[in-house]
């Protein structure tokens, strides 16, 4: 698609941008009585005028020694994904979180031990599941990329009150058709990575949004994330997800300074509800 200004990218994304979870309403989860699995109150119900500045907090490397803990936990929802932790980066990364991101690797594999593990408790919780771009739910339901089904059935009857919902593939696809609608290069027909997810799911939910460390800070680093041991440029650059595209794409909403960015990998964005198109 053409290079568009700020404001009518902004546009795009507020007509584009419509969340959805798997709700139950929709084969074969109606036949399977997911309406009275699935919370009671959808997402945005849930989030309704709580939350007014929230974060999102990227796994990356770079954040190590940024000193951004007390900055992040200061908003009033943080958003972190699969199995990042806090406990001893509270310095760099705080320690309060509202909402993860899972994707279905962390919800399926026994190492990531979801159904017990105190970092998916007292927080909202998203997973999603790359479906293919034209499989239909009964497709999906039947042959996941990880099976994210069983386990979420167990949890929402384990602990019913945690908010848990699954994001519907097609609001993961619309992000990438979204992202390819603004590049001019035609991207890889993969899904979008849980950091570009989580920034459209805030930007939708919030007022403003803070992200750290999605563009990198003058850090930078090959680290792949700040809480392993383990390099490769591919986590920071992408590999298997669209995230060059996803980066270039956030870069061009920053309404945030260039100092900020450098110092602190901090891109500053706009809720969708305040966007006048
Ligand atoms: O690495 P991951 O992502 O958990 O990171 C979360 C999000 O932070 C941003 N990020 C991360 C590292 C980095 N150096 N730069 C970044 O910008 C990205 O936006 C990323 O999405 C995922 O998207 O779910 C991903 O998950 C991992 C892995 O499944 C989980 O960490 C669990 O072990 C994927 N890695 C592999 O499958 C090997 C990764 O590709 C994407």
């Amino acid at each position: 698609g053409p290079p568009r200004s700020q404001s009518q990218l902004y546009c795009d994304l507020k007509r584009r941008t419509r969340i959805r979870t798997v709700d139950g309403t929709e084969e074969p989860f109606f036949s399977l009585g997911w309406k009275r699995l699935v919370p009671s109150l959808t997402l945005q119900q849930l989030w309704t005028s709580r939350f007014k500045t929230c974060a999102v907090v990227t796994s990356a490397g770079a954040v190590l020694n940024s000193s951004l803990g007390a900055e992040i936990d200061s908003h009033d929802a943080v958003l972190r994904f699969n199995s990042a932790p806090t406990r001893g980066f509270e310095r760099d990364v705080g320690n309060k979180t509202t909402v993860r991101i899972v994707n279905s690797q962390i919800v399926s594999q026994p190492k990531h031990h979801f159904s017990n593990s105190a970092l998916f408790r007292d927080v909202t919780l998203l997973a999603w599941d790359p479906a293919s771009y034209s499989a239909n739910l009964t497709e999906w339901f039947q042959k996941p990329d990880f099976d994210l089904f069983s386990p979420y059935i167990e949890l929402r009857r384990l602990r019913p009150e945690q908010p848990f919902y699954i994001l519907h593939p097609e609001f993961i696809w619309s992000l990438w058709d979204l992202i390819q609608n603004n590049t001019s290069d035609r991207i890889q027909p993969n899904p979008p990575s849980s950091g570009f997810i989580g920034i459209m799911l805030m930007m939708s939910l919030c007022h403003e949004v803070s992200v750290y460390e999605f563009i990198p800070s003058l850090r930078r680093t090959d680290l792949c994330h700040y809480h392993e041991r383990y390099h490769d440029a591919a986590c920071t650059l992408g590999a298997y997800h669209p995230l060059l595209y996803e980066k270039l794409l956030v870069q061009r909403m920053n309404q945030g300074s260039q100092a900020e960015l450098q110092t602190k990998g901090k891109v500053t964005l706009r809720g969708l509800s305040s966007v006048q198109c």
